[in-house]
């Protein structure tokens, strides 16, 4: 039973405030701490900001803080509900209370405090981790699945200061054998990019972005990559380690239909949605790339399905599926993509989170966790991705605390499984479809 809930203003890893919820029930105190995006996609549950002057420039969620101490949890309280077996419940009847379709009332960032605590109140009401729970609200079955880390070890876009348009450039390890090489793999392979970053352009180009990785004054997505490439090379991982790249586009979409790419340094470089395909398919033939999330914007539906048709790797939708069940069904009859982006703050609860996931496993679709750029040292989408079987995540460099939780929570779970005898996968190569790993 729920007993009471707090919530309290605290800041991200950017310095900027975010929401903190308390569920406290007879099993203890259990916290959560909201994640906020940066490249924000606009169909986005929206996220509550005071927006008053001079104070955290706008930025404060005092409102909704009260929401979550005045409105949500009397509410809860007074229902009686149990996280324990009625998450989807609670999840419900606080959409219901907010009354919005995209939690514009209450603020989606309040509501996924709330849900996310609750998770935890539930696991813990049951004795069991939080992963353990969060896969029996999904009903997945079958061996646990460890996934592959994409780690952005190079930052750009609207995370970073340089002029790469682009904003992640990530590295996975699928070749390793288990989780915990993995990431041992992808943190040689960071200390060694900085290296090569440092060799050719000098120690202040070292500094990190956003996520944690390098942001090096480059401008065009082959410098970046001829990096990444130099870097896994010198470490021997050539065969082991692939790149996976986030343009996020919609952050360059220009009202016209095309792109520019020069849009950091406000000296133009239009691309026409046919150039851009044709880049990408250069990038593609010339690297060992094996996702693309976002390269066309939210709306750009045409360019999407266009480019669906023949796309060889992963093709994720991050801005344009905003984790919403009607928007995946929105690409799904329109062929525009295979794959969704899962952020639980995009559409603000977590049981919608793992429904639209359900959805997109159902459409024979494959599902990427994500981090936000401004995280928190809340772990939760750890455990919610080895919950979902979903194969891989991604959460930043191997760097910087808020970034880092989260794996470090990952190589627990894995030893914790190896420990326990049960059969744990290293979903490798098999990063996108997990449950075609044979035991
Ligand atoms: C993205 C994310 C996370 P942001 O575009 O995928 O890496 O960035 O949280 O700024 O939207
Ligand atoms: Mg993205």
């Amino acid at each position: 039973m729920i007993i009471a809930v707090r919530a309290s203003q605290r800041l991200d890893s950017r310095g900027i405030p975010t929401v903190q919820v308390e569920v406290e029930t007879e099993f203890g105190i259990h916290r959560a701490l909201v994640p906020s995006g940066a490249s924000t996609g606009k169909h986005e549950a929206v996220e509550l900001r005071d927006k008053v002057d001079g104070v955290y420039g706008g930025k404060g969620v005092g409102k909704a803080v009260r929401n979550v101490q005045e409105i949500i949890g009397p509410a809860l309280v007074k229902r009686g509900f149990n996280p324990q077996t009625q998450l989807r419940d609670i999840d419900r009847f606080v959409r219901d209370l907010d009354g919005t379709p995209n939690k514009a009332n209450l603020g989606a960032n309040a509501i996924l405090g709330v849900s996310m605590a609750c998770a935890r109140a539930g696991a813990a009401s049951s004795g069991i981790p939080l992963y353990e729970f969060l896969r029996k609200e999904a009903g997945i079955e079958g061996p646990y699945v460890m996934l592959v880390p994409f780690l952005n070890v190079l930052n750009g876009g609207v995370h970073s200061g340089n002029t790469m348009a682009f904003q992640e450039m990530m590295i996975a390890a699928v070749g390793a054998t288990s989780f915990e090489e993995a990431m041992r793999m992808g943190s040689e392979v960071y200390h060694r990019l900085k290296q090569a970053i440092l060799d050719r352009y000098g120690a202040p180009a070292t500094g990190i972005g956003d996520e944690g990785g390098f942001a090096p004054p480059v401008t065009l997505p082959e410098q970046a990559l001829d990096l990444l490439a130099t870097a896994v090379a010198d470490c021997g991982y050539s065969e082991q380690v692939k790149f996976g790249i986030d343009p996020a586009s919609s952050e360059f979409f220009r009202g016209d239909g095309s792109y520019d790419l020069g849009f950091k340094d406000k000296s133009p470089n239009i691309l026409s949605p046919a150039d851009l395909q044709q880049l990408y398919n250069r990038l593609l033939a010339e690297y060992p790339i094996v996702l693309l999330e976002d390269p066309f914007a939210e709306d750009d539906w045409h360019t999407w399905a266009a480019f669906n048709k023949t796309c060889p790797v992963e093709l994720v939708g991050d801005d344009l599926l905003v984790t919403n069940v009607e928007r995946v069904r929105m690409a799904d009859s329109r062929k525009a993509c295979n794959s969704m982006l899962l952020k639980v703050n995009q559409i603000g609860t977590v049981t919608e989170a793992i429904e639209a996931a359900s959805f997109a496993f159902s459409l024979g679709w494959s599902v990427f966790v994500s981090h936000r750029s401004g995280e928190t040292t809340d772990d939760f989408i750890a455990d919610l991705t080895v919950g979902l079987s979903t194969g891989h995540l991604k959460s930043g460099a191997p760097c910087r605390g808020e970034r880092v939780v989260k794996y470090n929570r990952l190589v627990d779970i894995e030893s914790e499984l190896k420990a326990a005898g049960k059969t744990c996968l290293y979903a490798g190569a098999h990063f996108r479809f997990p449950s075609e790993l044979s035991v």
